[in-house]
């Protein structure tokens, strides 16, 4: 009984971090409710849900852009909590396959891609996080080193959703489109974009994101 009554209590004081931009506040509450048992998707659920609003408020000019600094970073200290906790109970078992990630050039948000990676790590994918800001030349280097089954791609912005259609564009150009599925995501993507500009697969969530890639490599 005590524990629903906590669970919910730790959600909250996280949420609460991340809207006062309190990184050591969201640390503990992170660490906290993994401690309680509480699911890496509940806990990272939550803190989707303060994030998007906080931005809503920005989108409406009630917030600035320091706010969303300051929000992102405390979700970012969260979010590498939940992470380390699944890395550290990560088995050392065969991996599904190897995914190079990463957000497109002109793009620097980073939560929703880290995420996608901290899915994909707790079901046992090798994942290979090149960062932000990403261009077509880093994602090709990649590919040639890693050889992955996949690239993801993470665009937030209306103006870099482009970059996805040209990253696959190249890929056409050098050969190798064939050697990688491409699968897309972020706030500014959908399924019919997807569609256009010839991606394997979309998803709206990062928690989806492992269930469409084993879906891709016919592994499930
Ligand atoms: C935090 C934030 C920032 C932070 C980012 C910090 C960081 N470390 O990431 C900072 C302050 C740096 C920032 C900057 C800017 N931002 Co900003 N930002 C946001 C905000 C509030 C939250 C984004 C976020 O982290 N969401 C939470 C995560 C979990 O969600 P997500 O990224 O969508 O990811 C989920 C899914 O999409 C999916 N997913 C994500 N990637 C992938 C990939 C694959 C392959 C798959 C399958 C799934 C998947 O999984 C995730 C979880 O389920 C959004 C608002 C919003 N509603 O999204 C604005 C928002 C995206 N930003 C916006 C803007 C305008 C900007 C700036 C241009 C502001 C400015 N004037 O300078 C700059 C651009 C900088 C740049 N060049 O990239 C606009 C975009 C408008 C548009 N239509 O293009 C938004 C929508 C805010 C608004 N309402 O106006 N931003």
């Amino acid at each position: 009984m005590g524990g629903i009554v906590n669970m919910s209590d730790t959600i909250s004081s996280l949420k609460e971090s991340i809207i006062t931009y309190n990184r050591n506040l969201a640390r503990e509450m992170a660490t906290k409710a993994i401690g309680e048992g509480i699911e890496p998707n509940d806990i990272l659920a939550g803190m989707t849900e303060t994030i998007r609003k906080i931005g809503d408020d920005f989108g409406k000019g009630e917030l600035f852009l320091p706010d969303l600094v300051g929000a992102a970073s405390a979700m970012s200290e969260a979010i590498s909590v939940v992470e380390a906790e699944i890395e550290k109970s990560g088995k050392e078992i065969e991996k599904i396959g190897t995914v190079v990630l990463g957000t497109v050039k002109g793009d620097i948000h980073d939560i929703g891609k880290t995420m996608v990676k901290t899915f994909l790590v707790a079901e046992n994918f090798r994942v290979i996080d090149l960062g932000v800001d990403i261009s077509s030349e880093r994602f090709i280097e990649a590919i040639e080193k890693y050889n992955p089954e996949i690239l993801a791609l993470s665009a937030l912005l209306t103006t870099t959703i482009a970059e996805q259609n040209r990253i696959i564009e190249v890929l056409k150009d050098k050969g190798i489109r064939d050697k990688v599925k491409v699968i897309i995501g972020g706030a500014a993507t959908t399924q019919e974009f997807a569609d256009e500009i010839g991606a394997d697969g979309y998803e709206a969530t990062a928690a989806r994101a492992p269930r469409l890639c084993k879906t891709l490599l016919g592994k499930e």
